[in-house]
This record gives C-alpha cells, sequence and structure tokens, in this order.
C-alpha cells in the first residue's frame, strides 16, 4: 500500500522542516479515540502557485500514521486509508476533520492527554514537508453542524443575546 510505505519511509529520514512556500496548517488538534487510537484535525491550505498532495503524515506518537477518510456504505460510516493523498489545488484548502477526512494515530505510544502536544510531520512529496506541533484538546466539540454530528451538540450554549434587541 502506498501511502503506508511513503510515512514508513518519511519516519526513516530526517525530518524536512522546510515546505514549499504557502502551505499551512490552521486550527489543529489532536484527540483520542480510546487508549490506543486517536485522531488528528486541521485544516490544510496551500497558498502557492502549484498543487499540492499530502502523501502521509509521520509521527512518533502512535506506531501507525494514515491518512483516513470517512466514507458512507450502506448507510454505514466507515472508514479507512486514504489512496493516493489528498490534492489541494493552489489556493485551496482542506479540511481534516470530525467525521471526514482525518490523520489516524495507531497503536499511541503514549496516551492522549490534554495539555499533551503531539508532533506531525505532513509529507507533500515535490511541494516538501510541514512540520507541526499539534496539541492535544480531548474536550473539543465537532466544529461542524454537519448531520452526523448534530446528537453532540449543545444548543444550551448558544449565544442568542444578539437577537434580543431586534
Ligand atoms: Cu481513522
Amino acid at each position: 500500500m502506498k501511502i503506508a510505505l511513503l510515512a514508513a519511509a518519511a519516519a526513516l529520514l530526517p525530518v524536512v522542516a522546510m515546505a514549499q512556500d504557502g502551505l499551512i496548517a490552521h486550527d489543529a488538534y489532536a484527540r483520542a479515540s480510546n487508549p490506543k487510537s486517536g485522531a488528528a484535525f486541521m485544516v490544510v491550505e496551500n497558498q502557492g502557485s502549484t498543487a499540492c498532495t499530502l502523501q502521509g503524515v509521520a509521527s512518533d506518537a502512535a506506531a501507525k500514521v494514515e491518512l483516513h477518510s470517512h466514507q458512507e456504505v450502506d448507510g454505514v460510516m466507515k472508514m479507512g486509508p486514504i489512496e493516493g493523498g489528498i490534492e489541494i489545488a493552489p489556493g485551496a484548502s482542506h479540511a481534516l476533520e470530525r467525521g471526514g477526512d482525518h490523520v489516524m494515530l495507531m497503536g499511541l505510544t503514549e496516551p492522549l492527554e490534554n495539555g499533551a502536544t503531539v508532533k506531525l510531520a505532513l509529507d507533500f512529496g515535490d511541494c516538501g514537508g510541514l512540520d507541526l506541533e499539534v496539541p492535544v484538546d480531548n474536550d473539543r466539540q465537532p466544529k461542524a453542524a454537519g448531520a452526523m454530528d448534530h446528537s453532540q451538540m449543545d444548543h444550551g450554549k448558544m449565544d442568542h443575546s444578539a437577537h434580543t434587541g431586534n
């Protein structure tokens, strides 16, 4: 499997600190799914002038790191490795988010506890690499009010005060 091989190769090589100008990750965080696995989320933005493909992610926080996607198969959400990476066009961003594409951390070397940091090395192939230190935030709620996450939304926390003057 191509992605697994790339991730393994990246782990053996010195980490490339310089990404091509314009590859930026916003709002990154990681959280545990259970004591053995977790996931990392962020928005990757390509401000450069060529398309770049996120080919894999390396981290020493877990025995195995893969780019995963969620797909609905026969009405059931399933996740699995993304084949061929994630291409991001110039000027575009790609969200790695709950219920969507994500960085899967399998076989955590230590539990992901709030306040800790996870180092991730994003491999964009010809576009270079991007090193991140990502905070662990197990309390973070899914940002998107997508259909899947409605049950987890706390509507009581919404601020209605702005509407009272109308
Ligand atoms: Cu996954």
